[in-house]
């Protein structure tokens, strides 16, 4: 996968892609994350990114030239998907990740300020992307967030460890609780079944664990969780019940 980021503040990636799964995929050869500063693709005296906004109001908006002179010195004849961060995106969720994560190669744009030119969405970018109801400064957060959530979908990105198929996310339910050693901690105590050696036992209350927290929580994600019947049952009694 080959993901090529355009911003005005290049230096706010290098930690994060220097870490961790990002780091390890990078370094397996499995994704190459490119940078490039939008200000490079100026073409005035002044390297001008952004301007006031036709009809008056507050802020900036980005200047259109530098962002389509980026992306056409990057895509050349290629044909890329061009995704614009934005508040005004669809949201992101794991099933975008999922379908981002088909793109062989992206280019991601991060916009600044109180917005971009229209004629860039109009006319450059094929898709937008928020990534949730919150005011950030910029796209810079939102496009890690993006990258990461990609590159650790790609195969051979996870160590042994780590697995994709477990997370919340991929069963629809939030995970049970987890415990380490010590076994009692400050007079509290890890749960008597997963000390049993009873894998079907501590199967069974692990599901039940993650069924109730996502009942009291999250509600909304019992709609598209894959259950069964027997769940479904359960999931009925619980509601009823008090917490
Ligand atoms: C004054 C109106 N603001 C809209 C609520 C303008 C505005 C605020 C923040 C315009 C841009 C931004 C910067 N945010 C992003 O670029 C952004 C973002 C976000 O703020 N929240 C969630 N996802 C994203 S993706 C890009």
């Amino acid at each position: 996968m080959k993901i090529h980021i355009l911003t005005l503040f290049s230096d706010m990636f290098t930690g994060p892609f220097s870490e961790s799964i990002i780091k390890r995929a990078i370094d397996r050869g499995l994704v190459t994350i490119a940078i490039y500063n939008i200000r490079d693709y100026t073409s005035d005296k002044h390297h001008v990114v952004d301007d006031s906004p036709y009809g008056g109001g507050p802020g900036m908006v980005l200047k259109p030239e530098p962002l389509f002179a980026a992306v056409e010195a990057i895509r050349g004849e290629a044909e890329l998907p061009v995704i614009l961060l934005t508040p005004q995106g669809r949201l992101f969720n794991q099933r975008a990740a999922e379908e981002l994560s088909h793109y062989e190669e992206m280019i991601l744009i991060c916009g600044h300020y109180e917005g971009v030119d229209e004629r860039v969405r109009e006319h450059l970018v094929t898709d937008e992307i928020s990534i949730g109801d919150y005011i950030l400064s910029g796209g810079e957060l939102a496009a890690m967030v993006v990258v990461d959530a990609l590159v650790r979908q790609l195969p051979g990105a996870l160590g042994s460890e780590e697995s994709v198929e477990e997370d919340s996310h991929a069963t629809g339910l939030l995970e049970y609780p987890q415990y380490t050693r010590p076994q009692s901690f400050r007079g509290w105590e890890v749960p008597e079944v997963l000390l049993s050696g009873n894998h079907a036992a501590i199967a069974r209350w692990r599901r039940e664990q993650s069924l109730r927290r996502t009942i009291k929580r999250r509600p909304d994600l019992l709609e598209r969780a894959a259950l069964s019947d027997e769940e479904r049952r359960v999931i009925k009694r619980m509601e009823r019940e008090e917490d």
